[in-house]
């Protein structure tokens, strides 16, 4: 921060100022994540400031001796840790991992299946607003009225009535198990690719912790930030018949030079991810996530699938009479930061977004444990519904910044 703070103190001022914003919240957005210093390290690295373009040993500028050490680490740790048998770690995000995927192996206008956004999908897999919709024809697969899981004998009926190219499994908010097996023997029965978008779910699925999408995928695709607690940036996994052309997918096809500092941060983090330390905390994150469902559950909320096998908590706050938006306010207010997210039902009344999503993977990694999150889950219920008034929002703030001083952020894992 030194150089920082002479070259452009209003800037310095905003790192500092976000790091206390960090050590004074409770962090429940579930795409988000405490990464260790040491990544944050590597990340403002001198690597942020080599070009590259193409592979280690074949790349269109000098110079790369260094980081194609880098980037071949990031790939034999990440194989590795994934058992993939190909490994692409240059993808600038999740989407762009997911578009090259597209690219690598389908043409502009094929049809693909994969489950719908308000269902718990995710933008890149074929929503109208992103580009993705604009190149292929997706349909989308929803969760069942009743149960709010994937319908599988749906998901096999639709793919033998469309015939799709690819069938797409993964979510940004589904906060049970994805039966993968199942679905590739779907899209084997119709000749379609299989792809797995495990971006939530990946340091639960290094840790062991769940299962693994890898051996029944032509294709998984992840980011480091959520679960994988640090690092930026995308991830393609793959069968080593495809690797070719996921790379010329990445570059020249969907990407130019690579990010090495990135790649630096994913090399450390699949390494950190071997560690005693980070496989408690998947553990430890999925307990939590049970342990704040049941509490909600207990305090009368309705949770959407009524549980969860994984990171993430969706509650629908239709019946409580009150958005997402006034949810996710109101707990920011006090120090409790989520989004608020589409549920099932919202498709039905556009406009509306019923629901919030807590994650638990950033105060795990902080060190919570049971006893927090029975206490956050009683403190959010108390900002959200019964205080309105000014001293019990002071209140409550205070209690927050307790928790945040007696579970600093550890960025040393
Ligand atoms: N996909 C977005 C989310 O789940 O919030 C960002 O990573």
């Amino acid at each position: 921060m030194r150089y920082l703070s002479q070259d452009d103190p209003e800037l310095a001022g905003l790192v500092i100022d976000e790091e206390k914003r960090l050590e004074t919240t409770l962090n429940l957005i579930a795409a988000e994540n405490h990464a260790p210093r040491s990544v944050n390290e590597v990340l403002g690295s001198i690597f942020n400031t080599k070009t590259i373009e193409g592979y280690p040993g074949g790349r269109f500028h000098a110079g790369c001796v260094h980081a194609d050490q880098v980037e071949d680490l990031a790939r034999q740790r990440g194989k590795k840790l994934f058992n993939a048998e190909y490994i692409n770690v240059q993808p600038h995000s999740g989407t762009s991992a997911n578009l090259a995927v597209y690219f690598s192996v389908l043409e502009t206008g094929d049809r693909v299946l994969s489950m719908s956004l308000p269902h718990g999908g995710h933008l890149s897999h074929g929503h109208s607003a992103s580009i993705t919709s604009r190149c292929f024809d997706f349909s989308h697969y929803k969760v069942d009225s009743k149960t709010e899981r994937i319908d599988y004998d749906r998901v096999r009926q639709m793919a033998r009535q469309l015939n799709p190219r690819m069938i797409v499994a993964g979510a940004s908010s589904y906060p049970r198990l994805i039966d993968y097996e199942k679905m590739a023997e779907i899209a084997r029965e119709v000749s379609a690719f299989f792809m797995a978008d495990m971006a939530h779910l990946a340091g639960l699925v290094a840790a062991g912790a769940i299962p693994s999408p890898v051996p029944f995928c032509d294709f998984v695709t992840f980011t480091c930030y959520k679960t994988m607690i640090g690092g930026r940036g995308g991830v393609i996994l793959c069968r080593k018949k495809y690797g070719k052309k996921i790379d010329q997918a990445v570059f020249p096809g969907c990407q130019g030079t690579s990010a090495v500092n990135l790649l630096a941060a994913k090399a450390l983090i699949f390494k950190i991810a071997t560690r005693e330390k980070f496989i408690s905390i998947q553990k430890k994150t999925i307990e939590n996530a049970r342990t704040l469902a049941r509490e909600f559950k207990e305090m009368g909320y309705r949770i959407v699938t009524g549980g969860t096998d994984n990171h993430q908590v969706l509650l629908d706050l239709t019946a409580r009479e009150m958005s997402g938006k006034f949810a996710e306010t109101r707990l920011e207010s006090v120090g409790i930061v989520l989004n608020r997210n589409l549920v099932p039902q919202d498709e039905k009344t556009p406009g509306r977004v019923s629901g919030i999503r807590l994650g638990t993977n950033g105060l795990s990694a902080r060190g919570m444990g049971a006893a927090e999150m029975k206490r956050i889950a009683r403190l959010m219920d108390s900002a959200m519904v019964n205080s309105t008034g000014k001293e019990v929002l002071a209140g409550i703030r205070e209690e927050v910044l307790d928790l945040c001083r007696a579970f600093p952020i550890i960025k040393q894992i």
